[in-house]
């Protein structure tokens, strides 16, 4: 059995689509998988693309069963039914680890920078001849993936093959103009109804060297200004329970930005040092957008002391 899987900490959108439109697939041509987690849903996957329930399979453990991993690569953040030795396939966009897999699996390793996962599984559909017979609810999920991942089309990791694989599936599901301001909208709205939750839901610590705040919780929503107005102080006392050093980045869609809301001084610090903020109150704001993994890009590639001038 192919078991195709994710993260441990949660699912998006992007890993939910990969999993179950990347199941599909393997099992058109003929090679038996499922699309399996244990890991909790997050705000990205709204009850409109869940469509009520869940389509993940159920999982019996077997020993020779192989592993294909999706929209992650960082083997620390596995979910826990892999086992790393049988993992044959990885398909993802997140940095750091491509050597790592290049040498493990070969071709095999499909680790690139584009804005969604769900567009490399995409190119696997239609490099297949199978796309004409995706399903259309795989179809709605790989688009919507690409949505999110892309801020809808703002971020700084899209590609050209994103927009024309949201083109394609947007056409087969028929989904309107209007359909990226309902989906953003309907985040926001499970977001705000557990704002605590939410923030559990998408959160990272990163390694204790990085140049990047320790715990590390993003959101993507439709109009972030709304949300602060809202629900700062809850946001402030959660954040602050899980650390000394942290950082919300609070993505909003209406207007490109990012809101990043850091009330330690230290956090703030550690950003400054990475761009240029200008802090108010502990928050700073960033336009264009940034996602997390663009800024932890960056901080791969920043010198740990800026360079003397
Ligand atoms: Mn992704």
């Amino acid at each position: 059995m192919r078991v195709v899987t994710s993260g441990g900490a949660y699912l998006d959108i992007d890993a939910y689509a990969c999993c179950i439109a990347y199941a599909e697939l393997l099992n058109r041509q003929g090679i038996q998988a499922r699309a399996v987690s244990s890991a909790p849903l997050n705000a990205s996957i709204t009850d409109n693309v869940l469509k009520g329930a869940s389509s993940l399979d159920d999982y019996l453990p077997q020993p020779d069963d192989e592993f294909v991993l999706v929209d992650v690569c960082d083997y620390h953040h596995f979910d826990p039914i892999v086992v790393l030795d049988q993992v044959v396939e990885v398909i993802d966009h997140h940095p750091g680890f491509e050597q790592y897999w290049a040498q493990r699996l070969g071709p095999s390793a499909d680790i690139r920078a584009i804005g969604a996962a769900a567009t490399q599984v995409f190119e696997r559909w239609e490099a297949a001849g199978q796309l004409p017979l995706i399903s259309e609810h795989s179809a709605l999920l790989l688009a919507t993936a690409i949505l999110d991942n892309t801020l809808n089309f703002t971020g700084q990791m899209i590609t050209a093959a994103d927009v024309r694989a949201y083109d394609v599936l947007a056409r087969r599901t028929r989904l309107g103009a209007d359909w990226p301001e309902q989906y953003f909208l309907e985040c926001q709205t499970a977001i705000e109804s557990d704002i605590c939750a939410a923030l559990a839901a998408d959160l990272k610590r990163m390694k204790p060297d990085s140049l990047l705040p320790q715990v590390f919780a993003q959101m993507t929503v439709w109009d972030a200004d709304a949300l602060l107005e809202r629900h700062r102080s809850a946001i402030n006392d959660w954040m602050a329970g899980e650390g000394k050093d942290w950082l919300l980045n609070l993505i909003s869609i209406r207007d490109r930005k990012s809101c990043l809301l850091a009330k330690p001084l230290v956090s703030q610090q550690k950003l400054s040092h990475l761009l240029s903020l200008d802090w108010h109150a502990g928050v700073a704001f960033l336009e264009p957008s940034m996602l997390r993994k663009e800024l932890v890009r960056l901080s791969l590639q920043t010198p740990r002391h800026k360079p003397e001038s």
